[in-house]
């Protein structure tokens, strides 16, 4: 039998968390053979909530899940763990600045990432799903230097998946028969979700999704929009920010960095940007990326025409923007 894979996820007491812990203690991000221990970090208010998750944890009685640490002290939740999905951060709530979010969130991250560089098992990958979650992760970068660049990530994949589930609901065709659409960016509303490679499996084999839909003006506006404004859209009609679909596709993000993307398939993940597509290096950008033997490597070499160009920029200049506000928030 495999040896366990500890799995820290902070916010474990939050919505998005209460979704998640039981994904992975069932396997769904590492796999059906593959036991896990999980940790759970949350703040104090939140510590009899936690205990709570915990205590459905036990009642639920997952063969795989060998151990639970629910703590709200950030050494003991990142002792030894293999893989970080970072949820917990400050909200932003009504009247409040952007700065005054952006430094709470800068604080937390900051002290989080020295707990993870001196206490996490050696090459363990790191998700950042709290927003603004680029930017978040660029932080956990900036304070974690011991830990590869190449480790930590942030969760672009729930926008991915909007992506294809609108192309799927838009063609009447299956979700899994949908692949390569790209997420470029923020996570924010300037990413951009681009069709321009994607393609569709189809009995006559693989067509377009540019040829399916020959609506351009629906591609290049109304589609953007809806992916763009999927959460606030979720928040509209649930009350409550999206977490089932924020938790799958966290695992998701998790299994294909850790056991592969299939051949000929890529999937979206911001990464610490090297220059590809002309992109400034040194932002945490979501980029089309493929994964092999647990790396990831950025898809290369897929054109890029004037009208993607420009929102690759724009949703760029937001990111550089994001990052000297952070950094204003650290002196
Ligand atoms: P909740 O408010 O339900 O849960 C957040 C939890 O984090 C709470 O239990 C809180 O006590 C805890 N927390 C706060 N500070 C902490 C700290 N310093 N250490 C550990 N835990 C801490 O929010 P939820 O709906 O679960 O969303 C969590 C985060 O995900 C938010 O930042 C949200 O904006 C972000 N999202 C990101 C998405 C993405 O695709 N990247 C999509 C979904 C979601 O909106």
């Amino acid at each position: 039998a495999k040896d366990p894979v500890r799995v820290l996820v902070t916010g474990a007491a939050g919505q998005i968390g209460y979704a998640l812990v039981p994904m992975i203690a069932r396997g769904v991000m590492l796999g059906a053979d593959q036991p896990v221990i999980l940790h759970m970090l949350d703040i104090p208010p939140a510590a009899e909530a936690l205990n709570g998750v915990k205590m459905e944890l036990v009642d639920a009685a997952f063969p795989l899940l060998k151990g639970v640490v629910a703590t709200t002290d950030a050494v003991e939740a990142c002792t030894g763990v293999n893989i970080a999905v970072m949820v917990g951060g400050f909200p932003r709530k009504e009247g409040m600045e952007r700065k005054d979010v952006m430094s709470k969130n800068v604080s937390i991250y900051k002290s989080q990432a020295s707990a993870l560089e001196k206490h996490a098992a050696a090459n363990c990958k790191v998700l950042v799903v709290a927003n603004p979650a680029n930017t978040n992760a660029l932080i956990l970068k900036e304070f974690a230097p011991s830990i590869p660049e190449k480790n930590i990530t942030c969760l672009t994949r729930l926008d991915h998946n909007r992506a294809l589930g609108q192309i799927s609901e838009r063609l009447n065709v299956q979700v899994s028969d949908v692949k390569n659409v790209i997420i470029w960016g923020n996570h924010s509303s300037t990413q951009y979700p681009d069709v321009t490679h994607a393609t569709v499996s189809t009995p006559a084999g693989e067509k377009p999704v540019r040829e399916l839909i020959a609506d351009d003006q629906w591609l290049n506006t109304e589609f953007i929009a809806t992916v763009q404004q999927r959460g606030a859209a979720i928040i509209k009609a649930r009350k409550l920010s999206s977490a089932l679909s924020a938790a799958s596709s966290a695992c998701d993000h998790i299994r294909d960095w850790v056991l592969g993307t299939p051949e000929g398939t890529w999937v979206s993940m911001g990464v610490y940007s090297d220059g590809s597509y002309n992109v400034p290096s040194g932002l945490i950008y979501s980029f089309p990326v493929t994964c092999k033997n647990g790396e990831w490597c950025i898809v290369q070499g897929l054109s890029i025409d004037e009208f993607s160009r420009n929102k690759l920029d724009l949703t760029a200049k937001e990111l550089s923007e994001e990052k000297d506000l952070a950094y204003s928030c650290l002196s």
